[in-house]
């Protein structure tokens, strides 16, 4: 018993029952020397051993749930937590502006009808150039521009290939635009990087006209830069569409008297668009004579630049957040 009370710890109790109990313990000594006993006392002493056993068992399991229960309560004890002192704040992020502007954008298209058509950032020559009429040798093409990574493997320069890509596929109606990432190698400046983002749109269905052109994209202008938004289509040439236009908005800020935002020129320049070329939709399978449509192209950039009055390009590209937390 004395043994009993010292212990203090599981480990201890352990080599206590190893040395009382065990196959060279104590008690266990006592009877295999049961043979040197007479046969008279054998059943006295084996009574007596079993019940010290029982004893020695039953005390050590009541003293091991005093152990345990002595344990939880320094381990309670260790862990507490007080639960009045201040959290660690979680600084919440914010979106991109060119996210917020895209998010923005893709919102008004959905409501319009369109889909979204997605397709790689690495593309074969074919789909970025020769489907889209740019055959090789024209300036568009020229290596001044386009990284190219083999002679027929380049980064888009811009998001048409995914039109492309589409129209092989699918069969009018079709009505998507093509958000993403496309690359030019520019010189960096203050209105170039060699990143940059489009917005593309492409419909196609029978008896699509430039009519269908003008009311899209004029309510596209509306629904971004309010109702009474007043826009303009200038004559402009594409190789993949024609006819071919730009789309300008009367500049909100001096209603086309001319000032620093539009640069003197009364109006802003948003996008360029065109009646898809007979020959892009001949050579995704798509019969000209019978189907037509319109393509339009959006930089992204320069929506969320004037949006925003951010003057320099680089600072999208830079991560620097004095400059993301002030949108
Ligand atoms: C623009 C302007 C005009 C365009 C054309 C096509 C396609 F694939 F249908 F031929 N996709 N996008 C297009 C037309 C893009 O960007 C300024």
């Amino acid at each position: 018993m004395d043994a009993l009370a010292c212990i203090t710890s599981k480990q201890q109790l352990e080599s206590f029952r190893v040395e009382f109990l065990g196959k060279k313990g104590r008690l266990t000594q006592v009877l295999r020397g049961m043979g040197s006993v007479s046969p008279e006392q054998r059943p006295i002493i084996g009574q007596l051993a079993n019940d010290i056993r029982l004893f020695i068992e039953e005390q050590m399991d009541t003293l091991l749930l005093q152990l345990e229960a002595n344990e939880l309560e320094v381990k309670l004890l260790q862990e507490k937590i007080d639960v009045t002192m201040p959290g660690k704040r979680q600084r919440i992020g914010k979106k991109h502006p060119l996210t917020t502007v895209l998010d923005e954008l893709v919102d008004i298209f959905i409501g319009m009808g369109f889909t979204i058509a997605e397709g790689p950032e690495v593309e074969l020559d074919y789909y970025n150039f020769e489907a889209l009429n740019l055959p090789k040798g024209h300036p568009a093409r020229d290596t001044q521009d386009t990284f190219y990574i083999s002679d027929n493997v380049l980064l888009r320069t811009q998001t048409s290939p995914v039109q492309i890509r589409v129209m092989e596929k699918k069969k009018p109606p079709i009505k998507i635009i093509a958000p993403g990432r496309v690359y030019r190698s520019d010189t960096v400046d203050a209105t170039h990087s060699p990143l940059f983002h489009q917005i593309e749109g492409l419909v196609v269905d029978k008896g699509i006209t430039m009519a269908d052109l003008k009311g899209t994209l004029e309510i596209l202008c509306k629904k971004l830069y309010g109702n009474d938004t007043k826009v303009r289509f200038r004559p402009h040439h594409f190789p993949f569409t024609e006819p071919s236009c730009e789309l300008d908005i009367l500049c909100p800020s001096c209603n086309g008297s001319g000032c620093r935002v539009c640069k003197s020129e009364g109006w802003i320049e948003i996008l360029g668009a065109g009646m898809v070329h007979p020959r892009v939709l001949e050579r995704c399978g798509i019969n000209p004579e019978i189907y037509s449509g319109f393509a339009f192209g959006i930089g992204l950039e320069r929506i969320t630049m004037r949006r925003y009055g951010i003057y320099d390009l680089r600072l999208f590209f830079e991560n620097d957040l004095r400059f993301l937390q002030q949108f």
